[in-house]
């Protein structure tokens, strides 16, 4: 049922989340049977194909939600299909509803469609993130099969927001489709809503009283006299207030009523401590017979808020600090065609987090997700896409419109809902930075459109607030004429991401808060990337490791809690999500989420969960790639660990044995710890209030030795060159940095870091997706100008594998979140080297820009047999320009000839 009136009433309070989903819908589809009014889902048995304009459409079955680009946004092949896809659905009307009103309910579809019932037009949309109705009365054959179509088309227009974006857009009926069945008078859906608003106009702790408005269709030949009636229950289904008027509605017409103000004395409030929802029953009848012949019923949320500039975000009358994410609608494997039940165990996810807030950024989602954040106690803003920039035409415009009522509109009745949004970082590109005039009337007619969201929004909902999200570029805002027109503001900001230090952040804020004194502000977006697969022992900016990740949440979130202004704490991101056209360490996905796409806990999360919540908390964060080279006693290994907690004070315990206990600072509690080859036990263990809590974590660690151990056994060793990161692979092995060589050990000799000429950013390597390879990171760094790679191995035969791969030329992408970096024009990569093993020439006249052309994975492997004692040396000659190595990779095998042998693979 795909209203703005679903209802989820939890009797028990559930803390099992999945148990919770479960009693969701079971109560959802109690309700969806409710008296005169049939909804059924239409989702299964589609017939899809896309568009070929040169061959017959093959056709083939799928059930919705569905998108067309769940596979090619992550493929190596740039772009994805945009263009029209076509659904076909073979729907038998009941006789019995030959009377009846039919509609067909999409509850989202990208981003144009059209439909047709029989081959006859029926109706369309545009824009892929609202609902829309389609009436069937008139072209469907009860008793019969009637033939659907549905054209979707998710070219570039435009016209249509959003025209870039740092996510991808997703074609194809990718939310469910309903069929309705009403009486010929019901509420109406003629606006794409359920023909209901509810509002309280008034609300205190002593008093509250609630508006509804009604919309009513009669599409009967004759008028009707009908009553309304708007009932409210409690939480127990006692009816608490109610109201009923009666009145006429001709025949084919519309009517729009407001109900007499029903009250409620000592109202339960709503809040995300107490996520207490009244329902509001709507019913018409037939004035003579008391005939039911149609009923809703909606949440209601009994809450009062404001924004105060100096003192932040108030519910209820007491400060409430929002701390939360932002939500992209996609998930691994699924691209956005993602079931209600997963996205509701997102909300889930950012209440157990301890979150009370979630940005439904950056389009207005399924209806699922808000009611969710009702039940759950999540408060929320909604926006509409427009992304980056707009397009100067009376349609892009007209679009917007459309699309912020419609929003506003559909997602109406929703408690959660604080903030309607409209822009998000509207001023990105660099529109007319070197025509100054034309700049001028660029920033105009942003204003300008901005201007008219911003008061069709007051008038449509006078009781929530306006807002636009603006990245940390202020200059160009307030030269645009931007910052004064929404009711508060929002800034997306990176520093120590995307900008240099994380030291300008709060100092942005605070020169933001001292010029615009009565101004509101939240912090819209913050975040930085963690690729779940790299971690660091020294963390740097756009390392992509989790733990610059976690210290970047823990300055950021420190820096807002001390700054009663700032009324919010919006993340990048909830879980990491697509966006095809970026490449980095895990090309087409930004990882800037606390969850991997999966919803796999980063550690970010954690960090989050021990600072929100308000039970005690404490979890040992990840030590993955546990491996590294043995400290000086070859031995062992000495790692950081950490664990994040809201307990003062924790112990380590290591093998059964103490590692002492530390106190807790901003969260997060460190032990040095020497890890041992093999399993190590770690629990810790937190004493709060006479309980004690503790975390256990069985860690497999590869202690790489220093020293080779001429008798003892080898581990098979993965080095990383020209980094300082570590990397797990797809078939989970352990790289690990690389060194300068010293004697008995292994390393390089000579060269020096790759890094990209002209990147501020990059601590080295190149963030350019490398074809033919999962594992990017992997050949993203690189040794440049090496002379040796040294192993001062043991006697023993073993395989040598060599990676490369040339870091400079090939395709040059448009970085979506690149802001004022000169262009990254990079000259051609070219060398040519011979590479020798022992002396004997193993890569001869080794091109690789000719042989494989750039940015892509290439390995050499050889086997060689070490006789005497001087191990392997691999030695790299120039012919023209500067030999790399990018990774190296030995182990030990049974048996080899004694010629170093070539095999070529990726
Ligand atoms: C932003 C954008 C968001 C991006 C994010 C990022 O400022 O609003 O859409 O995904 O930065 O990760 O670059
Ligand atoms: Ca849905």
């Amino acid at each position: 049922m795909a209203s703005t009136c679903r209802v989820y009433n939890l009797k028990n309070k559930i803390t099992d989340p999945l148990k919770f989903i479960l009693t969701l819908y079971s109560t959802l589809f109690a309700g969806a049977l409710l008296a005169q009014r049939t909804i059924i889902p239409v989702n299964n048995s589609w017939q899809f194909s896309k568009e070929n304009k040169t061959a017959p459409l093959k056709w083939e079955t799928v059930n919705l939600p569905h998108t067309w680009n769940a596979e090619d946004v992550m493929d190596d092949v740039p772009g994805y299909y945009r263009g029209a896809g076509f659904y076909k659905h073979s729907l038998f009307i009941d006789e019995k509803y030959k009377d009846r009103q039919l509609f067909l309910l999409f509850e989202g579809a990208s981003q144009v469609a059209e439909v047709f019932v029989n081959g006859k037009k029926a109706g369309g949309h545009t824009g892929g993130y609202a609902a829309f109705y389609i009436p069937l009365m008139h072209l469907v054959n009860p008793g019969k099969e009637n033939e659907i179509l549905v054209k979707v088309d998710n070219s570039y227009d435009q016209d249509i927001p959003p025209l870039s974006a740092d996510f991808t857009f997703y074609g194809g009926l990718y939310r469910d489709v309903w069929l309705l069945i009403t009486d010929p008078v019901h509420f109406s859906v003629q606006d794409n809503t359920k023909g209901i608003y509810i509002s309280t106009p008034r609300v205190d702790a002593g008093k509250a009283t609630v508006q509804v408005k009604a919309v009513i269709t009669n599409n009967k030949a004759v008028a009707e006299q009908i009553s309304i009636a708007s009932i409210i229950k409690n939480k127990s289904g006692r009816i608490i207030s109610r109201t009923v008027q009666t009145l006429s509605i001709e025949a084919g017409s519309e009517r729009t009523i407001t109900q007499l103000p029903l009250n409620i004395r000592n109202p339960q409030l709503w809040s995300p401590e107490s996520p207490y929802l009244y329902t509001v029953t709507n019913e018409i009848r037939d004035k003579t017979t008391g005939k039911l012949l149609d009923g809703e019923t909606c949440p209601l949320g009994i809450r009062w808020f404001h924004f105060d500039a100096e003192k932040g975000f108030f519910l209820n009358g007491k400060a409430c600090k929002l701390i939360g994410t932002s939500r992209h609608q996609d998930y691994k494997g699924m691209g956005n065609a993602v079931p209600d039940s997963l996205a509701v165990k997102d909300i889930v996810l950012i209440k157990k987090m301890g979150g009370n807030f979630l940005r439904v950024a950056h389009y207005p989602q399924d209806p699922s997700v808000l009611a969710a954040c009702d039940s759950l106690g999540i408060l929320t803003s909604v926006e509409i896409p427009v992304v980056n920039e707009i397009t100067e035409t009376e349609n892009f415009y007209n679009n917007c419109m459309n699309m912020q009522v419609e929003m506003i509109r559909q997602h109406f009745n929703h408690p959660s809902v604080i903030i309607w949004c409209y822009m998000n970082e509207v001023l990105l590109k660099p529109h007319y930075n070197a025509e100054k005039e034309k700049q001028k009337l660029y920033f105009r007619s942003v204003a300008k459109l901005a201007k008219s969201l911003d008061s069709i929004t007051r008038k449509e909902d006078p009781s929530r607030y306006t807002m636009m999200a603006h990245h940390g570029d202020y200059n160009r805002y307030n030269e645009a004429g931007l910052i004064n027109i929404p009711m508060i503001t929002g800034w997306n900001l990176y520093s120590g991401w995307y900008g240099p230090k994380l030291e300008d952040f709060p100092v942005f804020l605070d020169s933001f808060h001292t010029r615009h004194p009565s101004t509101p502000v939240l912090v819209s977006e913050y975040g930085a990337d963690a690729d779940p697969r790299i971690r660091s022992t020294n963390p740097v900016r756009f390392d992509k490791s989790v733990e610059y990740t976690t210290l970047f949440h823990q300055y950021y979130l420190t820096e807002m809690l001390k700054r009663p202004f700032v009324a919010a704490a919006m993340i990048w991101n909830l879980a990491d999500f697509n966006s095809e056209t970026r490449t980095e360490s895990m090309p087409h996905i930004n990882n800037k989420g606390l969850m991997e796409w999966n919803r796999k806990p980063k550690d970010p999360y954690y960090y989050y969960e021990a600072m929100l919540s308000k039970k005690p908390f404490i979890k040992i964060l990840g030590t993955q790639p546990a491996a590294g080279m043995a400290d000086s006693n070859n031995v062992t290994c000495s790692r950081l660990v950490q664990a994040a907690t809201n307990i003062k004070e924790a112990e380590l315990f290591v093998n059964g044995k103490t590692a002492g206990k530390r106190k807790t600072v901003n969260g997060l509690c460190e032990w040095v710890v020497p890890f041992i080859n093999g399993n190590n036990d770690l629990e810790i263990k937190g004493e709060t209030n006479g309980g004690i809590y503790n975390d256990k974590a069985g860690i497999q660690f590869l202690v790489q030795p220093r020293y080779f151990d001429k008798t003892g056994s080898f581990q098979p060793l993965n080095i990383l060159l020209g980094a300082n990161r570590y990397f797990t692979d797809d078939e989970q092995q352990l790289w690990i940095p690389d060194k300068l060589y010293q004697k008995g050990s292994w390393g390089h000799t000579g060269g020096r870091v790759f890094r990209i000429p002209n990147n501020g950013r990059l601590p080295y390597g190149t963030d350019k997706s490398i074809a033919g390879t999962e594992n990017d990171p992997v050949y993203q760094t690189q040794q440049i100008g090496i002379e040796t790679y040294k192993l001062d191995l043991p006697r023993g035969e073993y395989e040598l594998k060599l990676h490369f791969a040339e870091l400079l030329g090939g395709i040059i992408k448009e970085i979506p979140y690149n802001l004022s970096d000169p262009d990254r024009i990079e000259p051609n990569g070219k060398r040519v080297f011979n590479v020798y093993v022992n002396g004997k020439l193993l890569l001869d006249n080794f091109d690789i820009t000719a042989q494989y052309g750039p940015a892509t994975a290439v390995a050499k492997t050889t086997k060689i047999a070490v006789t005497d004692d001087s191990g392997i040396e691999v030695s790299f000659k120039s012919i023209e320009g500067e030999p790399v190595l990018n990774a190296i990779q030995i182990r030990k095998i049974e048996s080899v000839s004694q010629q170093p042998q070539l095999s070529t693979g990726k």
